[in-house]
């Protein structure tokens, strides 16, 4: 990827209290020098922020949105609903429910407006930005190589698990 230094992914949150798990997609971003801007707005607390980041996305150069959200969680449905990017969910565990709410709150859109909904927490906080530098990879020969080597190194890190595992005794 060229140096750039404007943001072409937004990382977009319902609450501060989502950022513990949102760090992770944002470490990720971090990690392959995406460059990003976070957002914090609430589908229900601040609805007209949401339309307003929404409309405005596309036009300030965003390729792609994470959008973090728990509870009864709508942003990234609302979001999706007034861009034509690509809008990638997390659900966020923030309730008695531990997650499920979110989760089927993202998943379960009517057909004609897509969310990509990842797993609940952090694992699916990390592979929103993993997912959203594939769809930048597209496009981008320097991503490309850098998705294989992190490909790469997952592999070997199995191995030298499997080597650590092969010196305990059972
Ligand atoms: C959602 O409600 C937020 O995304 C957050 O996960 C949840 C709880 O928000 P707070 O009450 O902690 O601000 O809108």
């Amino acid at each position: 990827m060229k140096e750039q230094s404007s943001p072409i992914v937004s990382v977009v949150m319902g609450s501060d209290s989502d950022f513990p798990v949102m760090s992770e997609a944002i470490k990720v971003l971090d990690d392959f020098h995406v460059p990003y801007e976070v957002f914090l707005t609430s589908a229900h607390r601040s609805p007209e922020r949401t339309t307003s980041f929404a409309k405005s996305a596309a036009k300030k150069g965003i390729r792609v949105i994470i959008v973090g959200a728990g509870a009864a969680a709508h942003l990234a449905g609302v979001i999706a609903s007034q861009t034509l990017l690509p809008v990638i969910g997390i659900p966020i565990d923030a309730t008695a429910l531990g997650g499920i709410d979110a989760l089927l709150s993202i998943a379960q859109m009517p057909g004609g407006v897509p969310v990509a909904t990842m797993a609940v927490g952090k694992a699916g906080a990390k592979n929103a930005s993993l997912l959203a530098i594939r769809i930048l990879a597209v496009e981008d020969k320097d991503l490309q190589k850098k998705l294989n080597a992190f490909i790469q190194d997952m592999a070997r890190e199995i191995e030298k698990k499997q080597e650590h595992l092969a010196c305990r005794k059972f």
